[in-house]
């Protein structure tokens, strides 16, 4: 595989995993998953990780596993890319594994006194990829060794931050968060 290839294939792959983060930003409010419990003075985890907006997140992160799969073909038959299929547990555990990282990283936000909205660099990056990858290679761990090589996650591990600060920028220039990160 040529670098743009596996730099494709491991974006593709990572795409149930990224878009949960930004549906749970346009679909998010109402009650908080904690249900406003706090623990040691702080929040659980704070009015900013919502039950719509987790699950809003899992759900579109899985119908966009199915949907990749249903243009890979057509991609892979009009360009040189090789592209990963995700069977169905592997869609659902990336995009529940996002969300799970992303709650983790507000648990440990709020353990360390930021409140919410606080920037947490590295964390408000990385953590949700942890826990897509942890989650696939738990629940789909052949696809996951075949999919998520040492290539494909250095490129994931480097393209995901650009990528998480970008979207952010412009979601907050779009107006739809309240911070640009
Ligand atoms: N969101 C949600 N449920 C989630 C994750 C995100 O409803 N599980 C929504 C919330 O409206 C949240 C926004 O998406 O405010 C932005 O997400 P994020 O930056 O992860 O949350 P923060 O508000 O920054 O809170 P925290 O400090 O806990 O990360
Ligand atoms: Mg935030
Ligand atoms: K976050």
């Amino acid at each position: 595989m040529t670098g743009l290839s596996t730099l494709v294939a491991a974006f593709w792959a990572m795409l149930p995993s990224y878009l949960p983060n930004n549906a749970a930003v346009l679909l998010g409010g109402g009650p908080p998953l904690d249900g406003g419990r706090e623990w040691n003075g702080e929040r659980l985890l704070g009015d900013g990780k919502t039950w719509r907006g987790t699950a809003g997140g899992i759900l579109v992160g899985t119908l966009a596993a199915c949907g990749l799969n249903r243009v890979a073909d057509r991609i892979e038959t009009t360009t040189s890319f090789s592209l990963p299929r995700f069977p169905l547990r592997a869609g659902v555990a990336l995009a529940a594994g996002a969300m799970f990282g992303d709650v983790v990283g507000s648990f440990l936000k709020r353990r360390s006194g930021r409140d919410r909205g606080a920037m947490a660099p590295g964390l408000d990056q990385l953590d949700f990829v942890a826990g897509s990858l942890a989650f696939a290679r738990l629940v789909a761990p052949a696809w996951f060794g075949r999919t998520f090589t040492r290539p494909a996650v250095a490129v994931v591990l480097v393209v995901t931050p650009l990528l998480h600060v970008g979207t952010n920028v412009a979601a907050y220039l779009l107006g739809l968060k309240d911070e640009p990160w």
